[in-house]
């Protein structure tokens, strides 16, 4: 990885965690609609993933993955849009939350249901594999997506037919307020994907954006040479509950101090610094971001409401007509 390669995983981690810090005040503010789920802990994991892709890549983001919307040049105002239900957002208005994409930019929109975003991904890796295109589809695996069927019937066939699929397993302790221990007997997600699937799987310490990179670039990389679908296990902590309307008490303090060092922002930051990056750099760097993030809400709250009279587009189609 270049030097400037780290710089634009740092602008991308900085942009998650700005946005999501912002968002999470508009949520208290009574602005966003039902709740929401930050990925406070996970950046490294969202940004280096997006980032090991290429533009002809697809990816099924979950809803802690917003820096994998940006690396595939989702905008922060279309991001905000989504969140404060706008006319002109990218779910016109529709959803609160996560569930949205850019399919022409290769980001499919969240499916809720765990586990369901794995068949879809090995849906997609089909088509590439039946069409002889290089490209590769990737999504992401929490432990408690990783405990229900769908997710390892997906894995199966995408053994089956070695499609080109990258899974990232996102170890962050939890599935909600269940801890792993509670989900599953065996917690070692890449022994079980490789013993089970034949899934070649590397862990890497998901807080350590460049080597979480250098990992899911390497599997891309295989997965795009044909050497069939591949795995990534990123240890994280989830820092935050579940989500803003969840404070996270069962998180451990034990489990909080094991993390006090492993801050996904401020290690990235002091790699950059072993690269010559001065305080200066670093801290103009926040200001773009904190720069971008103030413009992209701007341009989001001077957006329209959605339109009353179309409250029923999409949802119902008379099989009479
Ligand atoms: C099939 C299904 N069961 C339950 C839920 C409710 N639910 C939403 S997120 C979540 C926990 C997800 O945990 P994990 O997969 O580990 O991801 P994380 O939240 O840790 O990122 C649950 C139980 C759901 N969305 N789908």
């Amino acid at each position: 990885m270049t030097a400037e390669q780290r710089l634009g995983l740092y602008r991308l981690v900085l942009l998650q965690r700005l946005f999501e810090e912002r968002a999470l005040a508009l949520y208290r503010q009574g602005r966003i609609a039902g709740s929401f789920y930050d990925g406070r802990g996970q950046e490294a994991v969202a940004a280096a993933a997006g980032l090991a892709l290429g533009p002809e890549d697809v990816v099924c983001p979950l809803n802690r993955e917003l820096a994998t919307h940006f690396a595939k040049g989702v905008t922060v105002t279309e991001a905000f849009r989504n969140f404060l239900g706008t006319g002109d957002s990218p779910t016109r208005g529709r959803d609160g939350n996560m569930h949205f994409g850019a399919p022409e930019r290769g980001v499919f929109p969240l499916v809720s249901m765990l586990g369901d975003l794995v068949p879809v991904t090995v849906g997609a890796a089909l088509a590439f594999k039946r069409r002889g295109e290089r490209r590769v589809a990737l999504t992401f695996v929490g432990e408690g997506a990783f405990s229900v069927g769908d997710t390892h019937e997906g894995l199966n066939l995408a053994g089956v037919w070695q499609v080109p699929a990258v899974f990232v397993l996102q170890r962050n302790h939890f599935a909600y307020s269940t801890p792993t221990l509670g989900e599953m007997v065996n917690t070692r997600m890449a022994e079980r994907v490789y013993g089970g699937w034949s899934i070649p799987c590397e862990t890497v310490d998901g807080t350590d954006a460049v080597a979480t990179f250098d990992t899911v670039r390497a599997a891309v990389e295989r997965a795009r040479a044909g050497l069939g679908p591949q795995a990534v296990e990123a240890l994280t902590l989830r820092i935050h509950g579940h989500a803003a309307h969840d404070d996270g008490a069962y998180v451990s303090q034990e489990l909080r101090d094991a993390y006090a060092d492993r801050d996904p922002v401020d290690r990235l930051a002091a790699r950059l610094a072993l690269d010559g990056a001065s305080t200066t750099q670093l801290e103009e760097l926040r200001r773009e971001a904190a720069a971008a993030i103030a413009w992209g809400l701007d341009e989001a709250e001077a957006s329209p409401a959605p339109d009353p009279s179309t409250l029923e587009d999409g949802v119902w189609a008379d099989p009479l007509h």
